[in-house]
């Protein structure tokens, strides 16, 4: 045990603190084997002659080699590809009449934690931005232990109970004979698992909506998903259900961009969210919890402990609690992010568990999957997986094992050392289980209350804006269009027909097929505002814009309107034919950031045209740059020029002229005076009203 440990006080360093003896800088150190033996030469193996075999007794490149051999883990089994970030929370005010959790408690403490996100089907090198679940895992290193709060970006999930996880991860991964497609549900397998269970048409739905491709990890909720219980002092407990919202609101990609993104850069994601925090543009999330009194159990016309249902926010309010920011890259990816361990089972005092099938099952299989992960039972002792508090106990050896534990005693009870380790009573801080009453008989069923499975689903469609439904008809379409089996085809569209009658029609008719005659959803009145990301948040701060220019460039323009996106805090980046330094018409000098080789409209949110009169000649004679403005402006994107950047528009069939999003301005004095205008168009995030 380390000096932190010994202090129970935990602050937003302590997890720093204790990495900090674990880190090592190699800059300036003399080469040395493993066992510290000085190297003299590490580019050739011991032979015999310099043309000779090499010899066994060379002990460096036996080392060398063998730790290269086994330098390979086996990745995640699900959620493989993701990526981390640490940071604090603190909560706004203290939750004691709710909970006892003590990170819960008191406004001025900042509890470190650390976030993975994640991916869910793709092997750990598949691409970002796929359409897909996202993972997003935090551990709270608190004083009373870890909490992790293991959620996804999608409140629901697509089965009920445990026992059917395995069936379906093999349904989504590739497909076993060919190991086709990679990170992709647009095969027949996955929704071959999805006609014969329909509990999983709610979380289905979701995927197909915009929610599966994010932005950014920046700017997607988090949800626990399961009915979790707070337990305050006095033994009372309430259902909860825990929320992520981002500071930066919720908003994502369009799916053709999302797909040549994984080509452009499948590090799309990880790459944002490292630079941002690099920038000191820190993701913030606060903490939402809904509450449902225990009396209140019965009440709804979901059953809280169904994870294939929300609560929806208009019904049960989302209480914001605290904030977590996000400010500190890792140090390496492999240490923290790779070899960190979450697991819902991990709670605090004060935090408890429901019946919820899904989540009893998941309690069992996190710490089982880190054995193989992981390498044995050591996996907490980990640098980023120890607690900053205290941890002792009876638990002894296994691989890996580094502490090295003192004395004769590794039993309870015992005389010899008075009993230590001792139990902690509930009252000082032990874990108490919440005292829920259980009876019943042994059965494999599932309640009867679990069995409508389609009213949120119908709930959610309910709630989306025209583009939000268009862009879900579209997923189904394309996924279902990989798919070969008509049956399993016909199948969908028949579940379809149970959510809306329009949803059906319109992927039926994609896929060449007959809508279901006797198609009527059941009736569902209820829509929830908070669904849809129509009404989230639109700020600019961190948007990124793409500035076409060449040599000539209008100067007075291009750095008036960078200064004002600055004051944004919107990121500007120059594009141009070459590398190197461009110079403007009045003299001045920028600096290209890409080529059109190396960079593409999908990577920015926003595009603008300088002007000046060489600068425009030389960009309209480029193909590239036509095809940036043109794919921009397909994407939804904002795209700004003065009246002679504008030229570029017309160059790629695009008629200014009033169109949503498109902001052309007068003079370069326009510019710098009433960019806003620009401004805005880059905030509303994407120009929808072009599709109509
Ligand atoms: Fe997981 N899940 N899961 N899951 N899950 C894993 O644990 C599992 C579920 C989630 O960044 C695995 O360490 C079962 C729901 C995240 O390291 C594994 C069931 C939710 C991560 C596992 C579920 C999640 C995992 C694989 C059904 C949202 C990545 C590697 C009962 C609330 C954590 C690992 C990270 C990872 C099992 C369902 C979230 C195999 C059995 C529901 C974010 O243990």
């Amino acid at each position: 045990m380390n000096k932190d440990e010994k202090n129970h006080s935990v602050n937003e360093t302590s997890k720093d603190q204790q990495l900090e003896q674990f880190r090592s800088g190699h800059d300036g150190e003399a080469l040395t084997t493993n066992q510290g033996v000085r190297v003299t030469d590490d580019e050739h193996s011991l032979k015999a002659g310099v043309r000779g075999p090499t010899l066994m007794e060379d002990f460096h490149f036996r080392e060398k080699m063998t730790h290269f051999d086994h330098e390979r883990i086996p990745e995640r089994a699900v959620h493989a590809r993701g990526y981390a970030a640490h940071g604090y929370f603190q909560v706004y005010e203290p939750m004691a009449e709710y909970t006892k959790a003590k990170f819960l408690q008191d406004p001025g403490k900042k509890t470190p934690v650390f976030v993975r996100f994640s991916t869910v089907a793709g092997s750990r090198g598949s691409g970002d931005t796929v359409r897909d679940v996202r993972g997003f895992a935090t551990k709270f290193y608190t004083e009373e232990g870890n909490y992790d709060l293991v959620g996804n970006n999608i409140p629901v999930f697509f089965i009920q109970d445990a026992i059917k996880f395995p069936d379906l991860v093999h349904s989504f991964k590739p497909e076993p004979h060919n190991e086709i497609p990679q990170a992709s549900t647009a095969h027949d397998t996955f929704w071959d698992f999805v006609v014969n269970n329909p509990e999983s048409a709610h979380t289905v739905i979701w995927a197909m909506s915009d929610r599966a491709i994010p932005r950014s990890y920046r700017m997607m909720e988090g949800f626990g998903v399961h009915t979790f219980r707070f337990v305050n002092e006095q033994g009372k407990a309430r259902f909860v259900k825990f929320h992520w919202k981002p500071v930066l609101g919720v908003h994502s990609l369009v799916w053709d961009e999302a797909q040549k993104l994984a080509g452009k850069d499948p590090d799309f994601h990880r790459k944002d969210l490292y630079e941002a925090i690099e920038k000191g543009d820190y993701p913030e999330f606060e903490l939402g919890v809904q509450m449902i009194e225990e009396e209140d159990e019965f009440k709804f016309d979901f059953d809280v402990l169904d994870p294939t249902k929300i609560w929806p926010e208009e019904l049960v309010p989302v209480k914001i609690i605290g904030k977590m920011t996000l400010d500190r890259n890792v140090t390496n990816v492999f240490a923290e992010t790779e070899q960190v361990a979450f697991h819902p089972g991990h709670v605090v005092p004060g935090i408890d568990f429901t019946n919820d099938p899904l989540l009893q099952g998941r309690l069992f299989s996190y710490t089982d999957t880190q054995l193989t992960r992981l390498g044995g039972p050591n996996f907490h002792e980990i640098p980023i997986n120890r607690p900053v508090c205290p941890f002792h106990n009876n638990q002894r050896d296994g691989m890996h094992r580094m502490t090295i534990d003192r004395g004769q005693v590794s039993y309870h009870q015992n005389s010899l050392q008075n009993n230590n380790p001792k139990p902690v009573p509930a009252n000082e801080g032990g874990f108490e289980h919440y005292q829920e009453k259980v009876e019943g008989r042994k059965v494999r069923q599932r309640s009867d209350s679990f069995n409508d499975h389609y009213s949120q689903a119908i709930l959610f469609w309910n709630s989306m804006s025209d583009v939000e439904k268009q862009h879900i008809i579209d997923a189904y379409s394309f996924e279902l269009g990989k798919v070969k089996s008509k049956d399993i085809q016909k199948k969908v569209v028949e579940m379809l027909s149970n959510i809306d009658s329009f949803l059906a029609e319109q992927v039926a008719d994609s896929l060449g097929m007959e809508v279901p005659a006797d198609s009527k959803p059941m009736e569902v009145t209820l829509t929830s505002p908070a669904l849809s990301q129509m009404n989230t948040v639109k700020l600019p701060n961190t948007r990124k814009v793409a500035i076409l220019a060449d040599n000539g460039f209008n100067g007075a323009e291009i750095f008036g309107l960078m200064e004002m996106l600055e004051k944004s805090g919107i990121t500007a980046e120059v594009i141009s034919q070459k590398l190197g330094m461009l110079k403007g018409d009045d003299g001045r000098e920028i600096e290209v950031n890409h080529t059109f080789l190396t960079s593409s409209s999908v990577l920015y949110d926003a595009l603008y045209v300088a002007g000046g009169q060489q600068s425009v000649e030389s960009l309209k004679q480029k193909k590239e740059a036509v095809y940036f403005v043109d794919e921009a402006y397909s994407h939804f994107k904002a795209i700004g020029a003065g009246i002679e950047g504008s030229v570029l528009f017309a160059a790629a069939g695009i008629n200014a002229e009033g169109a949503p999003g498109v902001v052309v301005f007068e003079s370069s004095k326009e510019v710098t005076g009433d960019s806003q205008k620009f401004i805005d168009a880059v905030i509303a995030h994407r120009h929808w009203n072009r599709m109509m």
